[in-house]
């Protein structure tokens, strides 16, 4: 009947979660994500680096229940376009979520189904709130980790499929050492 409370240790240096479960993704598990698929297919063939890890404590997807997790998203670039989470909406959409950075630079750009998007810095200290039907992914704009830990509800789900096909209404690349956001040619 009743489930059991806990509490876990989040080192804030490395993002860790004890006991959590881990998730790698490499830039191979990422195709067809980066605008520029030369230079992917380039850094895929050299070192295919770890662009990001997740660290989850996830629980029944039962309605009522609380899911969290940290990210560890690596610096980099693939061309002109920083390192970024594959990002998703949630398969029941109208599920919200909440993103706390801990460490290093960045932001999320989140997406409406009709395409409008925005992009929400994101430095040590800065909360996010992800608001029900709005797509969500992070992106490291900096040259360190980009380290948040995020919130959500244990019935919200991922959904992949649309933003993996489409991707983004915008993007965000580094252009004369700034970071810049734009809209996105192949959209
Ligand atoms: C956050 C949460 C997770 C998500 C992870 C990586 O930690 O939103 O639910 O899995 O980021 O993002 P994605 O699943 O889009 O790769
Ligand atoms: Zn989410």
């Amino acid at each position: 009947m009743y489930k059991e409370p806990f509490g876990v240790k989040l080192d804030f240096e490395t993002g860790i979660i004890e006991n959590a479960k881990k998730l790698v993704r490499k830039l191979s598990d990422m195709k067809g994500y980066f605008l520029d698929e030369e230079a992917w297919k380039e850094l895929v063939e050299k070192e295919d680096p770890v662009v990001y890890e997740v660290y989850a404590i996830e629980q029944e997807e039962k309605e009522g229940d609380l899911n969290f997790a940290t990210t560890v998203l690596y610096p980099g670039k693939v061309g002109k376009e920083f390192f970024f989470t594959k990002g998703h909406y949630h398969a029941k959409a109208d599920r919200a979520e909440i993103y706390f950075a801990l460490k290093g630079k960045g932001g999320m750009l989140l997406q409406t189904p009709e395409g409008d998007a925005k992009f929400i810095e994101m430095e040590p200290g800065t909360i996010v709130y992800v608001p029900p039907y709005w797509a969500h992914r992070t992106v490291n704009t900096g040259n360190e980790p980009f380290i948040f830990l995020a919130i959500y509800p244990a019935d919200a789900g991922h959904d992949y499929g649309t933003i993996k096909e489409k991707g983004f209404s915008k993007i965000v690349v580094e252009e004369d050492g700034k970071v810049v956001v734009k809209d996105n040619p192949k959209w």
